[in-house]
Formats: structure tokens, C-alpha cells, sequence
């Protein structure tokens, strides 16, 4: 494991995000390796960390004031073992080749986690869509997609949003491709209901990540019901975890951008929750605005210079990261763990540090790791290929119930086998061994390719 480590390390040495991800997966499978020796001999754990292909592009386009911008373009297809290459695309100015690779290797787990047929990549985009007119928006996603095109495809690679990409973004997107390739093909997810999207594909990440912290109470004994709850973010993933935690009896109190964080004690009802949605999604304003509604809750502003995040640090019961990655280091873990908090379900991907995560299974929280817990938007990503392929519709119902059943599958999943590797309630290694083994047994009855 060291020795292939190394390896990664050398051949990238800049890229730590994607270090961060692979050193958490191959310190999860360890004990696979271990029993079965011919994994390494297969050079599995060197095969897995290089993508299978990566593309990177020229993204030319005009602003309003007639000003040539340049940004740069990615797609790196990390596995196809099990399917399709599936995953979103990241529209933010910190996007580059590591922070890429690091989402495309968690996807390819994650997605084996979802039970569906999916391989995994990630793309995207160092273009910031903030402050930016839907003009812009769109010849930027048009100019994105002038060369994305030739290499995705509805059988080959299907991507999808994340940070800065939602559903006008989607639109653009698929309109250019649309145009270029002359056929109308599921080749994108996260698409408008009118035009061949899935009803709560939306809903889906938020509403899975709180199925999966239900699933995590409910082994335990307790529900959400009247649990005090803190989310970070506010953009899609946060919202729809506000919103299910809502109906389920939770009591949601922060929500957050990268310029600060709003605390509500009186609970972000589902009012507020529509005040936010258009805030956030229509009038494209910032969180601090919500004090100006409601003055009764408290905006504290972003301040680097403190070591810790003081969204992390008040007294609840639940934590939800729903913004980036590493938003929660050890001090924060510790925060938490002071406050009271006994369960951490990640909606992002990779919110915690390892430092983070090994506090959190050392104080035994109840830790969903993010491929596990936020594997709910790709899996209706997935339900959404599905309905396009059937050129059908399924209903609200028909999706949830599916969404549900897939979140109960992974948690099966993951206790199943952090049992067999003698690790009870280690959510970390369950998610990464049995993710890993379906893809491992996928590539190996596939041979080297
Ligand atoms: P959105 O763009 O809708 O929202 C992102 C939110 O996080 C915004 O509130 C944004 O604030 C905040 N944020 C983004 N970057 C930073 C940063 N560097 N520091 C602090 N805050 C930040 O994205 P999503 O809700 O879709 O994605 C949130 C997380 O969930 C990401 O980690 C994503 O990879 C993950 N995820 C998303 C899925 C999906 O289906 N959309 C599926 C699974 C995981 P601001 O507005 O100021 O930028
Ligand atoms: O990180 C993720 O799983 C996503 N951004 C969703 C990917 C998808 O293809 O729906």
C-alpha cells in the first residue's frame, strides 16, 4: 500500500486533494490487499488511481463588455469498470487537475455504491459563473461544450452538475450539445422535467443524505426527530437537506456561503427555507441577506485568520457539511464533539480532513462518509438515464421511493462489509472496501484495459 502511495505521490507531486482521497481509500482496503496478495501483484491500487483518460481545453468567450476571457476545461474519465463514465461538472475558480481528480476517484466508489450501472469522472471549469449575466453564463457554457462534446456521449460519458453548475447551467449545456451532435440523447443529467430530466433529481443529494442519516439513527436506536442540526452551504445540497430534515423533525439552524455563516436558533423553518431557494437560486444574492429578513438571526462573516469555523461550534446534535471540501479540520471535529454532536452525514464531498475523520471515529460519532451519504444525486442521475433510455417518465413517488431503497442499499452496503473486515460501525472502511471490491472484481474480470 505504501509503495503504491508513493507512487501516486511521485508521478503528481503537487496534486494533495487527490492524495487526501487516495491515502483514505487505500488505508480502507488495506486489509483486502492483505488477504487477497494477488491485488497487488495486479498492480490494482496503481491501475485504479490513473484515470483513464484526461482531457483538458481551451475555453475562449466573449463578456458583456465585448472583453476576451480564456478558462480552462477538464474531463477526467477515471474508471469505466462498471459503466458508463458518470459524474458532474465543477464551475469554480479554484477547479484544477488535482481538485478534479480527487472528485472523479471518489465518484467511481461512490457510484459502484449506488447499485446502478455507472462508471465515474469529474469535469469542469476554473470559470466563476458568480457576478456573471445568463449571457455570459451561456456563451461560456457553449464555448465549454464546443469541445466537451466529442468525447462524452449518452453510452460513453454522461456528466452532470456540482459546484456552480445547476440548471440553467444544465440548460446551456445540453443546448449546445444538442446543436453540435444533432440528436436529442440523455447525454447530460440534472436536465428540466420539460426536456427529459427526472422528477427530485434536485431533491436528490440533500434528501439521500438525510435517508442516510436516518438509516445510520435508525441502527442506532433514535430518529431525527427534534434534532438540532447544523448544514453549511446553501446551494443545492444544503437546501434539500434542510428541507427533508425538516419533514422529518429536525430542527435546522445554520446555513452558510464562502463569505459567512448565518445561525438561526429559532430554527430555519420551511418559510425561511423558500426565502433561501429564492435568494440563492433566482435572485443569485448572498446568505448575509437573510438577516435582513430575519433579524432575529446572527450573520458572522468569514474570518480567515481563526484556526476554526465557528459554524462548527455550537450546540446541536447533528452536523451536515453541504459546501466543500476540507470545510471541517480537527478543530472543528473537536468543536463538534464538545457540542454535542453524535452524527456527521457528509453532503459534500471530502468536508472533513482526515484528522477530522479519525477524531470523529475515535470519539464514536456516527460518521456517514460522502460517498456513502451524498451518493443519492448521482443515484438519481442514474434513475434519470434510466427513464431517458425507456424514453419514460417515473413520478415523484416512483424516484423517492427508489432514492430511499438505494440509501438503505449503501448503508446495507457499508455495514455489511466493515463487519467482515472486523470494523463495526466504521462507515469509512465499509463505504471504501465494498465500492472498491465491485469495482476491483469488475476490472479484473475485464482484464487489462
Ligand atoms: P452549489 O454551487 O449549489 O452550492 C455550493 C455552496 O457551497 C454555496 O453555498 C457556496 O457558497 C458554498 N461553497 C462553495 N465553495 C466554497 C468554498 N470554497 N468555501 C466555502 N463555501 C463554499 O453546489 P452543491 O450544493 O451542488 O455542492 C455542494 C457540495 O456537495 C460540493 O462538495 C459538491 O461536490 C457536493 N455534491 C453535490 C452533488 C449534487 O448533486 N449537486 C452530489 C454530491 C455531492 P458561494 O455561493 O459563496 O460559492
Ligand atoms: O458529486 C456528485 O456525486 C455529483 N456532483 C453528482 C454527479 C451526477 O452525475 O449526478
Amino acid at each position: 500500500m505504501l509503495d503504491a502511495l508513493q507512487y501516486v505521490k511521485d508521478r503528481d507531486p503537487d496534486q494533495k486533494e487527490f492524495h487526501q482521497a487516495v491515502l483514505e481509500v487505500f488505508e480502507s482496503v488495506q486489509p483486502v490487499i492483505d488477504r487477497n496478495p494477488e491485488l497487488a501483484k495486479e498492480r490494482i491500487l496503481e491501475r485504479i488511481t490513473e484515470p483513464e483518460r484526461v482531457i483538458q481545453f481551451r475555453v475562449p468567450w466573449m463578456d458583456d463588455s465585448g472583453q476576451v476571457q480564456v478558462n480552462r476545461g477538464f474531463r477526467i474519465e477515471m474508471s469505466s469498470a462498471i459503466g458508463p463514465y458518470k459524474g458532474g461538472l465543477r464551475f469554480h475558480p479554484s477547479v484544477n487537475l488535482s481538485i478534479l481528480k480527487f472528485l472523479a476517484f471518489e465518484q467511481v466508489f461512490k457510484n459502484a455504491l449506488t447499485t446502478l450501472p455507472m462508471g465515474g469522472g469529474k469535469g469542469g471549469s476554473d470559470f466563476d459563473p458568480k457576478g456573471k449575466s445568463d449571457s455570459e453564463v451561456m456563451r461560456f457554457c457553449q464555448s465549454f461544450m464546443a469541445e466537451l462534446y466529442r468525447h462524452i456521449g449518452p453510452n460513453t460519458d454522461v456528466p452532470a452538475g456540482d459546484i456552480g453548475v445547476g440548471g440553467r447551467e444544465i440548460g446551456y449545456l445540453f443546448g449546445m450539445y444538442k446543436k453540435l451532435s444533432n440528436e436529442f440523447t440523455g447525454v447530460l443529467t440534472g436536465k428540466s422535467i420539460s426536456w427529459g430530466g427526472s422528477l427530485i433529481r434536485p431533491e436528490a443529494t440533500g434528501y439521500g443524505c438525510v435517508y442516510f442519516a436516518a438509516e445510520m439513527l435508525t441502527a442506532n436506536n433514535d430518529t431525527l426527530d427534534g434534532k438540532i442540526c447544523l448544514v453549511s452551504g446553501s446551494g443545492n445540497v444544503a437546501q434539500y437537506t434542510v428541507e427533508k430534515l425538516l419533514e422529518l423533525g429536525a430542527k435546522p439552524i445554520t446555513l452558510s456561503d464562502s463569505a459567512g455563516y448565518i445561525l438561526d436558533e429559532e430554527g430555519i423553518d420551511s418559510e425561511k427555507l423558500a426565502f433561501v431557494m429564492q435568494l440563492k437560486n433566482v435572485r443569485r444574492g448572498r446568505i448575509s441577506e437573510y438577516i435582513e429578513k430575519y433579524p432575529g438571526a446572527v450573520y458572522t462573516p468569514l474570518d480567515p485568520s481563526l484556526e476554526y469555523n465557528p459554524l462548527w461550534n455550537h450546540k446541536a446534535d447533528c452536523a451536515f457539511p453541504s459546501a466543500t471540501e476540507n470545510e471541517i479540520n480537527f478543530k472543528d471535529a473537536m468543536n463538534l464533539v464538545n457540542n454535542g454532536v453524535k452524527l456527521v452525514a457528509e453532503g459534500a464531498n471530502m468536508p472533513s480532513t482526515p484528522e477530522a475523520i479519525a477524531y470523529y471515529l475515535d470519539n464514536n460519532i456516527l460518521f456517514g462518509l460522502g460517498k456513502a451519504a451524498n451518493a443519492g444525486g448521482v443515484a438519481v442521475s442514474g434513475l434519470e438515464m434510466s427513464q431517458n433510455s425507456m424514453r419514460l417518465n417515473w413520478t415523484r413517488e416512483e424516484v423517492d421511493n427508489r432514492l430511499k431503497q438505494i440509501m438503505k442499499s449503501i448503508h446495507t452496503a457499508c455495514v455489511e462489509a466493515a463487519e467482515a473486515y472486523q470494523q463495526p460501525g466504521n462507515y469509512v472502511v465499509g463505504a471504501n472496501i465494498a465500492g472498491f471490491m465491485k469495482v476491483v472484481n469488475a476490472m479484473r474480470d475485464q482484464g487489462l484495459v
